[in-house]
């Protein structure tokens, strides 16, 4: 019998286009605009298969919004949301240039997959709390409240850094608009962002969590032991993971996604769990409004796997052509979330070429006048940093005497002042 059988060997996947080939995208499995049904905020978790395994799209080839998911929306909230996306864009774009010429050390952006986080914003509530990874940046530039220039001071690490100079570029920290200190451990957010719910639920309160994590990062056991608690105590918690195809130079198959859904995880947690085409703004918003919903009626957590594709490099470390074809963007089936949009815009008579084109320009000038004001305060090249002693600070209500003696020793040794 052993002798009939054939040798063991593992199955290890593969991207169906490495470079200098054409990507077979056929592996998305692309549902039509319209076609997933939507069911009541009230579903049984188990019985949401259908939306996990296919594809929840609004926007259809011509712009038109289509089928039960197309939400009620105001057109000015949609403008809003393009004019926020083009300028997560506009920002990425001169953070990239003022990384090449090293204003910056670093940088990280989230070239097409902008419908995510800024869509999502307009689903939640002040007081709501993301939990998010490096590239929802869009959650901060959405909104009116967030000053650039603080942002870029940030990136720059210089004397206005409001996290003096504690966290590595991009890693922003904003209580007020709800966006959580991010940390460089992935996966971290989910675990952090349900205990924030269930913390939420104990006291009673209203607001709800929103946790980020991405394809690569559900391998991560975090993920896994998130699902298990936001299952169990159904945690007011929104949990989402953008595929956006690649984990630096990882496939999302390597992951997981391969022969099924990041989406089919959370039904087989007994999570109500739906599949979203990321790059559709109507569709975000829809499923984001669905998923904020049923938290907010206590009804539970909501998985959402956004499907988009990370059009940039991982980040300026990183060089994609490498290991990707360079075209793959262009070939990409679910499109660019602005030009979707747009296109949506330009159909209902509210958006033109011309105004697009004008807000393009203003966004650009916007953003070089902030890095111009940023730079004003220095940054890590110049020396204009945060004082030696805000690296001591902070950790204790009261400095501990070992800690008062390393700030000395270091002050006596780089010659900056340490402060007492
Ligand atoms: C726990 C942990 N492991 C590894 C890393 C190193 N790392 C940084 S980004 C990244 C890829 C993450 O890919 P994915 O989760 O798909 O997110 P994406 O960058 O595509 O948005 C890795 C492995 C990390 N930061 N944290
Ligand atoms: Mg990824």
């Amino acid at each position: 019998m052993p002798g009939e059988m054939p040798k063991l060997r593992l199955h290890v996947p593969e991207p169906t286009g490495r470079p200098g080939q054409k990507t077979d995208f056929a592996y998305l499995r692309v549902s039509a605009a319209g076609e997933v049904p939507r069911p009541a905020v009230d579903i049984v978790p188990s019985h949401t298969g259908t939306m996990a395994w296919k594809l929840i799209r609004v926007l259809d080839d011509t712009g038109r919004a289509v089928g039960p998911w197309a939400p009620q929306v105001d057109p000015a909230a949609l403008k809003r949301g393009l004019v926020a996306m083009l300028r997560t864009r506009a920002f990425d774009a001169r953070m990239l240039v003022a990384q090449r010429q090293k204003k910056i050390s670093f940088y990280m952006q989230c070239l097409g997959e902008e419908a995510i986080a800024v869509a999502h914003a307009q689903a939640l509530a002040p007081g709501d709390m993301c939990f998010p990874t490096y590239r929802q940046q869009g959650l901060l530039l959405a909104r009116d409240d967030i000053d650039v220039v603080e942002l870029m001071c940030q990136l720059l690490s210089n004397e206005r850094d409001p996290l003096r100079g504690r966290q590595l570029p991009v890693m922003y920290s904003y209580k007020r608009a709800g966006f959580f200190s991010i940390s460089g451990n992935l996966a971290t957010q989910f675990v952090q962002a349900v205990g924030w719910a269930m913390a939420s639920a104990i006291k009673g309160d209203t607001k709800i969590a929103s946790g980020w994590i991405g394809d690569g990062s559900t391998a991560e056991a975090d993920f896994h032991n998130a699902l298990t608690f936001a299952h169990v105590y159904r945690a007011p918690v929104i949990l989402n993971v953008v595929n956006n195809q690649w984990a630096i130079s990882t496939f999302q198959a390597i992951a997981g996604g391969e022969g099924t859904t990041f989406a089919a995880r959370g039904v087989g947690a007994g999570i109500a769990s739906l599949r979203v085409d990321g790059n559709d703004f109507l569709a975000v918003l829809a499923a984001s409004r669905w998923a904020a919903e049923r938290a907010r009626r206590n009804l539970g957590p909501t998985l959402i796997e956004w499907v988009t594709y990370r059009a940039g490099a991982h980040s300026t470390s990183d060089d994609p052509s490498r290991y990707r074809p360079s075209d793959d963007w262009q070939h990409f089936p679910l499109g660019d979330p602005v030009e979707r949009l747009k296109q949506h815009l330009v159909g209902l008579g509210a958006w033109s070429d011309d105004e697009h084109q004008r807000t393009v320009k203003a966004l650009d000038a916007e953003m070089a006048a902030a890095l111009k004001e940023a730079q004003k305060h220095g940054s890590v090249l110049d020396g204009h940093i945060p004082p030696l002693a805000t690296m001591f600070e902070d950790v204790f209500k009261e400095m501990p005497p070992h800690l008062r003696e390393q700030m000395r020793q270091a002050a006596a040794a780089t010659g900056h002042a340490g402060e007492d």
